[in-house]
């Protein structure tokens, strides 16, 4: 059975856009992946320290029969092929990160797996690219995403950009 999933894409290192594009196209030419769209891109400033570069950050909606967990590797290969390094900060700047949002409306709580992804509901450079693919969308646990569209978030969004990814 198919999964409807969203997952967050983010970049502030070595050509972001070119990095969001390069993570696309691995996720459209997965085998056990049905690509179905890519929000915008959207230049957004830093959530964390303030001393590193802009973010690039993008939402794809896709289909997969794949467990959550066997998802999570196919998307940690995707940054570790990118060249994806580790530094050991919290919110360190990065070549390229891809989160999962939402597996359908199931909550996960493992060791390294939590879904929905914590704070997606507070942070503009996610719920505005997930926004744009699907208004009506469930947050499980939280409620409608069209509550948290209104209130204070962090990593504001600077612009929509007419890239197209
Ligand atoms: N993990 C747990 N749940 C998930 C999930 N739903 N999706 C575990 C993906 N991974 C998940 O992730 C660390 C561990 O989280 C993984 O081993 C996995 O088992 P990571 O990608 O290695 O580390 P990270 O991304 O640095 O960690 P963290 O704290 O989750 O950072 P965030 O929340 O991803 O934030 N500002 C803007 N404007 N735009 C951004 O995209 N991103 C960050 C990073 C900071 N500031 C930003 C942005
Ligand atoms: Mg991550």
């Amino acid at each position: 059975m198919s999964v409807r999933v969203f997952l967050g894409l983010g970049s502030n290192l070595d050509n972001p856009l070119k990095q969001l594009k390069r993570a696309v196209s691995a996720l459209r030419e997965h085998s056990q992946i049905e690509f179905i769209r890519v929000s915008s891109a959207y230049l957004t400033k830093p959530m964390g320290p303030e001393d590193q570069a802009d973010y690039y950050n993008a939402v794809v909606e896709l289909s997969t029969a794949l467990s959550a967990e066997a998802l999570l590797v196919v998307t940690q290969s995707i940054e570790q092929q990118q060249g994806r390094k580790y530094n050991g900060k919290r919110w360190h700047e990065r070549i390229i990160d891809l989160d999962i949002l939402l597996y359908g409306d199931e909550r996960i709580d493992s060791d390294n797996l939590i879904v929905p992804h914590p704070g997606l509901h507070e942070r503009g450079f996610v719920l505005f690219p997930l926004y744009e693919l699907d208004k009506n969308i469930n947050i499980p646990g939280k409620g409608s995403i069209d509550q948290f569209m209104q209130s204070e978030l962090t990593g504001e969004v600077l612009r929509k950009l007419d890239t197209v990814l």
